[in-house]
């Protein structure tokens, strides 16, 4: 097993992780980021990257403005360069021995900046970070997001040192169970008319591949993988692929399944697969969206114990080493872009959707080789009722079909009897919380709303012709406190959960027409430190099986011996 550094690797070229210490600075709440120069910035404070200054004992919950520098050696002063970003937000902006050379709109998203040749080896980077709410700077987060908006670099950072024509990534998209693949080799720099390329699956020896056409800086070919063996959740096996050109080659990894919608059910090398699991946030109260490996590992050994199959990235681009482990251990992901709660308003805004584009290409693109990914999804309960969602709606499942037609679209819905945008979707997704928000406050047992909802969705669905689809609950769940225990059983005492997962869990399993659940949540996570907080005691989404430091509720049993067919 190996975490880092994680795929695609890149043999020939130099390629530095930026990750560790930085020199920084808190620059104000009020500093316009558009203002700053890095010769005018004092620097006396450290930061680590990965790392949110805004969980730091010194700037906890500011929100404002935070640079972060560092230097690094370069090999070959000549050659370009490319910094690579897992993920920050919420905005940022990099600049290069003084000179700005780009500007991150995309929180979460991976994100890189081009350097061209510097005057001498030793560069000065430089990060302006910023965590404020912001419509213009920040369209695709908003304030009133059920989860914390942290300031910082979420993920790992990496210099790479490019020869003119440099391999970007190389997608191996499986097209049968019998090893036949589609490849994409994607350039980045001057590419020529005609690719020579080498190509080595596993251990085995290079075959070349001469004149292969580039349009775009894309080159394309077809070929079988020797030896194929299939990934699938009890056996992820997993091939790699190195590909080699003139000046640079990149080794990426993948695997050999595929992923149909059929009759109702998601098929996974054919054969029906029940989506078991739950919604998962990057989130630790201490370390914001920051996580070290060790508990990206820890959240899926968790989920393991209790016989979960599934995870649903709420709500961003997902961390590749994350991806790294689902592909690993044999999880099925929803990875979905950026958003919660979209407004018409921001459906029907130019720009809003053009960044929800990049964002999202960006994403596939990124995770197009990770077996574990099978739905693609984004715009989270966007007011999907209203004429405006739905050409956004399009837009987006249409990016992503052209970036990568081997998964399922989907996105989750919390109109479902009112939704527009059903026959743009492979998946129907909804999420709907029958006895917790509930539809009448004198009920007795508001947990009694859970199935009749649950009925009334399937027949819904078939109403509207959507019965062929597989349909999964892609959220329902119920907050509990950790620790409170209480002889009433109601909202929010560790009891009234465990019944509510119960319900839903034995729901799921024995339905046929129910495709996968996804319970929200796994964990509890920071959210709302504002009004909205009211809803949310200690500030914090509470709907967690785990509690924020992992340690499991009553449900937590209850969900494992549902799931493990223990019980
Ligand atoms: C929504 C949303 C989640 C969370 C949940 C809740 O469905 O998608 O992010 O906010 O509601 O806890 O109410």
């Amino acid at each position: 097993m190996s975490i880092v550094p994680h795929f695609p690797r890149y043999d020939s070229r130099t390629v530095q992780s930026l990750d560790g210490l930085w020199e920084a600075a808190w620059l104000g709440r009020d500093t316009d980021p558009e203002t700053v120069r890095p010769g005018d910035i004092r620097w006396d404070g450290l930061m680590t990257v990965p790392g949110v200054f805004d969980s730091c004992p010194d700037h906890v919950r500011k929100r404002g403005c935070f640079a972060l520098r560092r230097t690094v050696e370069t090999a070959d002063p000549a050659m370009r360069g490319r910094i690579r970003f897992g993920g920050l937000g919420l905005w940022g902006r990099v600049f290069v021995d003084g000179k700005c050379l780009g500007t991150c709109q995309t929180p979460y998203a991976p994100w890189s900046v081009a350097v061209p040749p510097g005057s001498g080896s030793r560069r000065e980077i430089v990060i302006l970070i910023d965590n404020r709410f912001d419509a213009e700077r920040v369209p695709l987060f908003d304030p009133f997001f059920d989860f914390y908006g942290y300031g910082g670099i979420y993920r790992s950072v990496a210099w790479h040192e490019l020869p003119a024509c440099a391999l970007d990534r190389v997608t191996v998209t499986p097209l049968d169970l019998d090893g036949n693949v589609r490849i994409d080799i994607r350039l980045d720099g001057d590419a020529p008319a005609k690719l020579v390329a080498a190509l080595a699956f596993d251990s085995g020896e290079p075959t070349a591949f001469e004149g292969l056409e580039v349009i775009d800086g894309l080159a394309t070919l077809e070929t079988c993988v020797p030896s194929p063996r299939h990934w699938t959740p009890a056996h992820p096996a997993l091939h790699t692929l190195r590909v080699k050109i003139d000046d640079d080659s990149i080794t990426e990894r993948f695997g050999l399944r595929t992923v149909a919608a059929e009759k109702g059910k998601i098929l996974l090398n054919g054969k029906p697969v029940k989506l078991l699991g739950y919604n998962r946030h990057e989130a630790h109260p201490q370390y914001g969206p920051a996580l070290p490996p060790q508990q990206l590992l820890h959240d899926l050994q968790h989920l393991k114990r209790l016989g979960c199959n599934f995870v649903r990235g709420s709500h961003y681009p997902q961390d590749q080493r994350f991806l790294d482990l689902c592909d690993e251990l044999g999880f099925l992901i929803f990875e979905e872009a950026l958003g919660w709660g979209t407004p018409a308003g921001h459906l029907a805004d130019p720009r809003f959707n053009e960044l929800q584009e990049v964002q999202t290409r960006a994403m596939v693109r990124t995770s197009a080789n990770h077996p574990c990914v099978i739905l693609w999804g984004f715009l989270n309960e966007c007011e999907s009722h209203k004429p405006e969602s739905e050409a956004a709606v399009a837009r987006l499942a249409d990016a992503i079909r052209e970036e990568d037609d081997s998964r399922l679209v989907t996105f989750a819905t919390n109109r479902p009897f009112e939704e527009r945008n059903y026959d743009k979707v492979d998946v129907v997704s909804v999420n709907q919380y029958p006895g917790w928000y509930p539809e009448n406050r004198d009920k007795e047992r508001p947990l009694d709303e859970i199935e009749p909802l649950i009925d009334r969705l399937i027949a819904h669905l078939k109403e509207e012709g959507q019965e062929a689809k597989p349909f999964i609950i892609s959220e329902m769940g119920a907050g509990a406190i950790y620790g409170w225990r209480d002889e009433l059983e109601a909202h929010w005492s560790e009891q009234y959960q465990a019944a509510y997962l119960g319900i839903l869990a034995r729901r799921v399993v024995t339905d046929d027409r129910i495709a996968g659940v996804a319970i929200w949540q796994f964990c509890d996570g920071r959210t709302y430190a504002d009004g909205h907080a009211l809803g949310r005691p200690r500030a914090f989404n509470n709907k967690g099986t785990f509690d924020e430091y992992r340690r499991p509720k009553m449900a937590a049993d209850t969900v494992r011996r549902i799931f493990t067919g223990e019980a």
